[in-house]
Parts: C-alpha cells; sequence; structure tokens
C-alpha cells in the first residue's frame, strides 16, 4: 500500500450521516459541524471561527526509517489504535476526502504518511498519518518492525510538535493508549492532545459521560470528534494552533533576523 487513494470512499454501516439526533440546529453563519446551541443566547460560548485549509498534499510514505523525509514543516501526528479512524480525521481536519486512504478493514495505514499543509493565516505544517497498533492479522515480524519505526520516529523527530492519540469513544482508553501517552511522556516538549473519536456512534445523552470517562482516564483534556459529523473539528484545530504556537521558537516569528546579518 504505497500511496494513499484518492478514489475510495467510505460507507460506515448502519450510520445514516448528518448531525446526532437530538443536535440542536447550527446557526445560519456558524462553522460547518459547530455544536450548536439556541442562538443568541447571552453567555454562550462562540464557536472557534472555521479553519481553512489552503493546501494538503501527499509528500511522502515512509514503511522504513531510510524512508523518512527531511526534517522540515512542523509536524502533528495522528496515533492510536488500528481502524480507530486516524486517516478519517486526518481527512476530516484537512477538509479533503479521501486524502488519507480509510478502510473498515483494520490495519489499512501500513506505513507512515506524510502530508504538507497550508493553512489561511497560519503556519506552514505537516501531518502524519501513523500506522495502527493493535492490528492482530499482522505477522509478529511485520508488527515488531512497525513498533521500531514509530517509536523512533516519535522519540527523535525534532520537527514534531504534538501527537493527536485516537481513543474510539466505545472502547475508551486501554493498556495500548496508557503506555503510548507514557511514551510519550520521555518527550516533554510534545503536546499529547487526545481525541476521541467516531461520538457520532454513541447517542448523545451516552457522548457525555463517556468523554468524561475518558477524560478520567487520559487525565488531559479530550476532544470529541466525529470525521462524520465535523464535530469538534474546529476545537481540535485550534489546540493543536496553540502547540504549534506555543512552542514556537522566537525564530519563526517576524524574523528577528530580518534585515539584520549576523557577524
Ligand atoms: N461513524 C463513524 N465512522 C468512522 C469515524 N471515523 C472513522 N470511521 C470509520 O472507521 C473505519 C476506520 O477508519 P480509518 O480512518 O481507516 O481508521 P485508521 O485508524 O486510519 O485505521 P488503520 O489505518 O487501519 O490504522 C472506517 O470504516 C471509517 O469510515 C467517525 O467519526 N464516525
Ligand atoms: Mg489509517
Amino acid at each position: 500500500m504505497a500511496t494513499p487513494a484518492k478514489t475510495k470512499s467510505v460507507t460506515t454501516k448502519g450510520h445514516k450521516g448528518g448531525a446526532p439526533k437530538g443536535t440542536p440546529p447550527r446557526a445560519p453563519n456558524a462553522p460547518k459541524g459547530a455544536k450548536a446551541g439556541p442562538p443568541g443566547k447571552p453567555g454562550q460560548k462562540k464557536p472557534p471561527s472555521e479553519v481553512r485549509v489552503g493546501r494538503a498534499e501527499f509528500t511522502a510514505g515512509a514503511a522504513g526509517a531510510s524512508q523518512i523525509p527531511e526534517e522540515g514543516a512542523v509536524e502533528i501526528a495522528f496515533a492510536g489504535r488500528s481502524n480507530v479512524g486516524k486517516s478519517s480525521l486526518l481527512n476530516m481536519m484537512l477538509a479533503r476526502k479521501g486524502l488519507a486512504r480509510t478502510s473498515r478493514t483494520p490495519g489499512c495505514t501500513r506505513q507512515i504518511n506524510f502530508f504538507d499543509v497550508g493553512i489561511a493565516g497560519g503556519p506552514d505544517l505537516a501531518f502524519v498519518d501513523l500506522p495502527g497498533y493493535g492490528y492482530a492479522k499482522v505477522s509478529k515480524s511485520e508488527s515488531a518492525s512497525w513498533k521500531r519505526l514509530l517509536e523512533s520516529y516519535l522519540r527523535e523527530r525534532s520537527t514534531l510538535r504534538a501527537v493527536v492519540v485516537l481513543v474510539d469513544i466505545r472502547r475508551g482508553v486501554e493498556q495500548e493508549e496508557r503506555d503510548l501517552v507514557e511514551f510519550l511522556g520521555l518527550r516533554p516538549d510534545l503536546r499529547v492532545v487526545v481525541a476521541v473519536t467516531k461520538i457520532d456512534k454513541l447517542p448523545l445523552n451516552q457522548q457525555k459521560p463517556a468523554l468524561a470517562q475518558i477524560g478520567r482516564d487520559a487525565r488531559v483534556r479530550v476532544y470529541g470528534t466525529s470525521a462524520e459529523t465535523k464535530q469538534g473539528r474546529e476545537e481540535l484545530w485550534a489546540e493543536i494552533l496553540r502547540a504549534v504556537k506555543d512552542a514556537e521558537p522566537v525564530a519563526l516569528g517576524p524574523s528577528a533576523a530580518d534585515g539584520e546579518d549576523e557577524e
């Protein structure tokens, strides 16, 4: 599986799409997928404005360490167990259907895929779609070599700024997620963000308690998302952009070196 597909559109069995039952209608000019409440209610938190993605391109796929591209733009990686919805979330965030290949069959993404991302008025970024862990149908040696590849990437990539750890709302935090978060803790410079996926699969009244439980287990703020309804997109973007900004070295701003020749 060398490159992400552009063709396959994925349907989810039993899912009708659209907002979950009981979701109040969106305000007419609200960003698509924004959580809506009664319009104009005083004190209501305004959803962050919609992040527009101008450029989103597949740039490289690495099945081994030697194929990992040279460090460039700041990277945001998407990690989690197989089938949790990493590629779908990445497509949803980039507003590009089918850019990263998705499949109902676990084990779809088998290499580290890099995507160049340009957002309106924001920094150049790269999104990184990681192969999923916990997929039973790969041989022991293949899964060991993925693990080595993943761990060396996560440990050594200096341009990596944040890792979005995905947790399926119906599965919650399991040992693998705890191990992953602990492993990422070895790099205090990395922001770890938990995105809870497929929230549309639970009825609205079960979403809140499930998210709260995952938040308690993960001990970080968690973001409920749905690649189907686009819920959580803007909130997750805001968190990613905060992580990028907080870690920005001074030289990334309006350049200190501009107009100055360093002797
Ligand atoms: N209903 C619903 N289905 C989703 C959502 N996100 C992903 N899916 C479905 O879940 C399946 C797996 O999604 P992928 O995005 O391929 O998962 P992945 O984590 O990239 O999987 P691997 O590449 O195998 O590790 C696909 O059938 C998706 O359509 C979601 O938010 N809601
Ligand atoms: Mg995938």
